[in-house]
């Protein structure tokens, strides 16, 4: 069978002489059978044209083919959910399954405890600053330095859709959406953890992910209203080249497998 990978992605020119600049407004990608390329492109103009964050004056739409025998099958992480009554509470749960997971990967013996200390200390301020990336941040716990070889930008994970997923969404499901890029990251070779936290002001839920973690759906993350979001893929250089990682998220054509 023949497979197609669609991207798209719709800016918005702001700001004034200097200060001009494109603002992303939204952005989606699927890999769908060839009978579904025109109603799924379709269906994602009407999602650029209709964004809570603007009235786009760019929109680009790549469509290219995808060989079957490069597409990889996963299936979807377990999903699991973690109720709190404020998110302030929900973002220190997530903060102590991250350090919990970082943890995890120490070695037992001779193991520097300070430098675990410090991730700990440093994870809500890494956390800040992926609120102005497009990507998420590729962070080595082995190392403590940041991997994203465009530290602005930041990874991006690309080329992954749901298996099966025949039916056109104009608009945009955060949590399809994201159970995807989480068991695609999750796999990528060296992953130890991710974090995430929408941009979007009235999506409050995040989630944090692994393999041995599966999908824990965090049910407040954030301040309704907060435009502030981003993400965080923890890797441990001890266990995988960074290339291969990187390689993985940006290139690997992945399906995911949910019930
Ligand atoms: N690869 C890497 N980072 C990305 C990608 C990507 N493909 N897409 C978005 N990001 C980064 C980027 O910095 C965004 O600002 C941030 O993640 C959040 O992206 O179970 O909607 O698309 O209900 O706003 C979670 C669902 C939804 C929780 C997350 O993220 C649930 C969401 P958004
Ligand atoms: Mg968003």
């Amino acid at each position: 069978m023949d497979y197609y990978s669609l991207k798209m992605r719709a800016s918005q020119q702001v700001g004034e002489g200097d200060q001009k600049h494109e603002q992303h407004i939204s952005g989606a990608e699927r890999i769908v059978s060839r009978d579904a390329v025109e109603a799924v492109c379709s269906a994602m103009a009407h999602r650029a044209m209709t964004h809570s964050k603007g009235d786009p004056d760019f929109i680009n739409i790549k469509i290219e083919k995808v060989c079957e025998k490069d597409i990889q099958i996963l299936k979807a992480l377990p999903v699991t959910r973690i109720d709190v009554d404020t998110w302030q509470q929900g973002l220190d749960k997530a903060f102590e399954l991250i350090n919990e997971a970082v943890f995890s990967c120490h070695p037992r013996e001779g193991g520097d405890l300070s430098s675990l200390m410090n991730f700990a200390r440093k994870l809500p301020e890494l956390l800040q600053a992926t609120f102005p990336m497009r990507g998420a941040m590729l962070y080595d716990i082995a190392t403590g330095t940041r991997l994203e070889p465009d530290q602005q930008r930041g990874v991006r994970a690309t080329y992954m859709d749901a298996l099966h997923s025949s039916t056109v969404d104009s608009c945009k499901n955060h949590f399809n959406e994201a159970i995807v890029l989480a068991t695609k990251v999750a796999n990528a070779p060296g992953m130890v953890a991710e974090l995430c936290i929408s941009d979007d002001p009235n999506y409050i839920t995040g989630y944090v992910a692994s393999k041995e973690l599966g999908y824990v759906r965090i049910m407040k993350m954030k301040e309704m209203g907060d435009e502030n979001g981003g993400r965080i893929f923890l890797f441990d250089s001890r266990k995988a080249k960074a290339e291969d990682c990187i390689e993985f998220l940006q290139k690997k054509k992945v399906l995911v497998e949910t019930e």
